[in-house]
């Protein structure tokens, strides 16, 4: 058994399983990614449900892992050199459990930034844009008089998916017939905005070709199916 009592988060969400990966998380777009992933690999791990209805991602315990105070995070007991590693940030995290494993981010140098490149472009476009999209369309921001930041996230969600629809063109996946870490990214955002944000019809959704096949594809494995419902809410 992994001693991984200098991370404070474990006293509050103690592990049964202190050999495997710790995840603590919930089913949202970022959250995902690291739970399909985690099946994608069939890396052993233990989630555990992160209560935003308590703010359970604000106590001492959880800021401890992640100062920015936000899911997902993990602890990895078996980390570089044999130790534990505590990490927060999604696409770290999907960068670190792709080189952890080898998989789901091609080898050659070149293809490999690549994937890094679209990793980026979800983590500093799409969740970002499609995130305020959220919060103007569907939370407190619907109730906001002025309606220009919502049409400007509207337009900038729309812009970011025409670049994925091109990209898209002629390819199964983001990288080609490597399915990676940056498809991984970017699926659960793009289900998000059209299902659990209601913006199918504001961004045009169906008017793209491309976009809504790879989605099909996407939510058609297995570990995608299973990794959108890992923590189960509390
Ligand atoms: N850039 C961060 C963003 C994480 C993030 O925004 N997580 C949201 C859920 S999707 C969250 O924890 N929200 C709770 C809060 O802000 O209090 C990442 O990709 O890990």
């Amino acid at each position: 058994m992994s001693d991984l009592s200098s991370f404070p988060i474990t006293k509050r969400w103690p592990a049964q399983h202190s050999d495997r990966i710790q995840l603590y998380s919930l089913p949202t777009p970022n959250g995902v990614k690291v739970s399909i992933m985690l099946e994608e690999t069939g890396l052993p791990y233990e989630p555990h449900a992160i209560d935003f209805g308590k703010d359970h991602q604000k106590t001492p315990e959880f800021l401890s892992l992640n100062p920015n105070g936000k899911i997902p995070a993990i602890i990895d007991p078996n980390g570089p050199g044999d130790k534990p590693l505590g990490l927060f940030e999604s696409g770290a995290i999907l960068q670190y459990l792709a080189e952890k494993t080898g998989q789901f981010l091609p080898a050659d140098p070149a293809r490999r930034w690549q994937t890094l490149q679209w990793l980026h472009f979800q983590m500093g476009g799409i969740g970002p844009m499609f995130g305020q999209l959220g919060f103007f369309h569907k939370f407190a921001g619907r109730e906001y008089e002025d309606k220009r930041p919502l049409q400007r996230y509207v337009a900038e969600s729309k812009r970011l998916l025409g670049v994925l629809e091109a990209r898209l063109d002629g390819r199964q996946w983001i990288m080609d017939a490597d399915y990676t870490i940056a498809d991984i990214a970017t699926l659960g955002w793009v289900r998000n905005l059209i299902g659990f944000y209601g913006a199918r019809e504001l961004v045009a959704f169906d008017e793209l070709t491309h976009v809504p096949a790879w989605l099909e594809r996407g939510l058609a494995r297995p570990a995608v199916q299973r990794g959108l419902e890992i923590p189960k809410r509390p």
